[in-house]
């Protein structure tokens, strides 16, 4: 067993100054039954503890870390930038320069605004449409994750799923009442609502392939009938691509189906690292916003010199290797890694995987929607955790999370990853 002596004093002491110890939930490892490491070094694809443990990374930062942890562009142009000042609160070139990128790259933007997460990005995404449509109802699907926003606590995914508690407190009623949740992949479910409410409908908000849930793929034909629908009923459509975004293609989802939704959220990749959020999309929608049109949105922050210039730096440095093919490569020796040692151990569970982005359902069930999610056998789940986690591999510490592939990712430390992964399989 590794030593953890001094993560765990830290915990110890995090815990008297921040609830749960933890800035964010999903880090209290609550859901594997574990206590958090605590990093201080991250490199490639590899994170290093306190206590000097070692371990290859698939969390990547929560999907920021496509090239692998401090890749050398992003740092270096984090360092030029700072020399020259850290935040303005005026317009900066770098600004310019990212709203130019993103509407060159992502399908549905032709404008965009910078904000500092991707839970501000939804949020003011979801309240740029109300305010588009008139209308107050918004459909999300359960297991779908898009941040804290209070009236996205609804069935959410991600660490709201975790903790078991699906609808937060603190949430008003008012704010849950205006949210409909359907499950995911069930036209059915949605044409209903739309016939009964249709005119009601601000918005359908997705993530186009769900990923706080583990990962689940839209079925044929799902994501063209929500577009179709939203259309027929005067409803926009949002695709939350915080975690797809830049990392399924380079235009997201939505340039890897062709299908456009009316705005789009951004985080993650975006920022190289550092907080960054966007959303964007038609330029009619979009010029609702202050300064111009009646919907409010603010950020003392946003487009901050040191994010936009990493984030720039990550952007271009995707572009430029074409990270996308290899990232595919990567993901396809990955796969065909986790098929053996399934094979190898007896272990018929379902493994989802599109590029980089992957999760394997401890279930031997097709994966539709989250009731599917929810029948995984946590026990097992957790076991293969926290066996791989001894042996110096860290996945997600939860089955309702996407794992991650990064261009730093060897062929050889996939080989090492299979290898804990199949002494974990084989002692469940
Ligand atoms: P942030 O506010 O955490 O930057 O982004 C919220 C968000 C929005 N939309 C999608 C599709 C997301 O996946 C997220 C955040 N993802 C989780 C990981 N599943 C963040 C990890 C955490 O909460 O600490």
């Amino acid at each position: 067993m590794p030593d953890r002596s001094l993560s765990e004093s830290l915990f110890a002491r995090a815990k008297r100054h921040i609830p749960g110890g933890v800035n964010s939930p999903v880090r209290a490892f609550r859901n594997v039954d574990g206590d958090p490491f605590f990093i201080n070094h991250a490199k490639g694809c590899r994170i290093r503890d306190v206590d000097g443990n070692e371990m290859i990374d698939y969390v990547g930062t929560w999907g920021p870390a496509i090239l692998g942890h401090a890749p050398a562009p992003v740092v270096e142009a984090v360092r030029e930038a700072a020399l020259e000042g850290l935040s303005f609160g005026t317009p900066n070139p770098l600004e310019v320069e990212m709203a130019d990128l993103i509407c060159e790259w992502v399908p549905s933007v032709e404008k965009v605004r910078m904000v500092n997460s991707g839970t501000e990005a939804t949020m003011s995404a979801l309240r740029l449409a109300r305010g588009f449509t008139s209308r107050d109802r918004v459909i999300k699907f359960e297991g779908c994750y898009h941040g804290h926003v209070d009236s996205m606590l609804v069935a959410a995914g991600s660490g709201a799923l975790t903790h078991g508690k699906p609808d937060s407190a603190g949430v008003p009623k008012a704010f849950a009442d205006t949210t409909i949740c359907l499950p995911f992949n069930d036209q059915e479910a949605v044409e209903k609502v739309f016939t009964e409410e249709g005119e009601k409908i601000a918005a359908i908000i997705l993530e186009p392939i769900p990923a706080n849930a583990g990962l689940i793929f839209p079925q044929q034909g799902f994501l063209q009938f929500l577009r179709d629908i939203t259309k027929k009923y005067g409803a926009l459509l949002i695709f939350d691509e915080v975690m797809t975004g830049f990392r399924v293609a380079k235009g997201g989802v939505q340039e890897h189906v062709g299908i456009t939704p009316d705005l789009t959220a951004l985080g993650k990749v975006i920022g190289g690292g550092l907080p960054v959020g966007a959303f964007g999309g038609r330029a009619d929608i979009m010029d609702q916003l202050a300064p111009d049109g009646p919907v409010y949105q603010a950020g003392t922050l946003s487009g901050n010199p040191l994010a936009m210039a990493a984030g720039l730096a990550q952007l271009r440095e995707l572009e430029r290797t074409d990270a996308w093919n290899k990232l595919e490569q990567l993901g396809t020796v990955f796969e065909a890694g986790v098929h053996e040692t399934l094979a190898k151990t007896g272990k018929n569970y379902t493994f989802n995987r599109i590029g980089s982005m992957f999760c394997l359902f401890f279930t031997d069930k097709e994966i539709k929607n989250l009731d599917d999610a929810k029948t995984a056998d946590f026990e097992a789940f957790k076991k293969y955790f926290s066996s791989c986690l001894e042996n110096g591999v860290y996945f997600a510490p939860s089955q309702f999370e996407t794992g991650f592939i990064s261009t730093a990712h060897s062929e050889a430390d996939i080989a090492k990853t299979a290898e804990v992964a199949t002494k974990a399989l084989a002692g469940l």
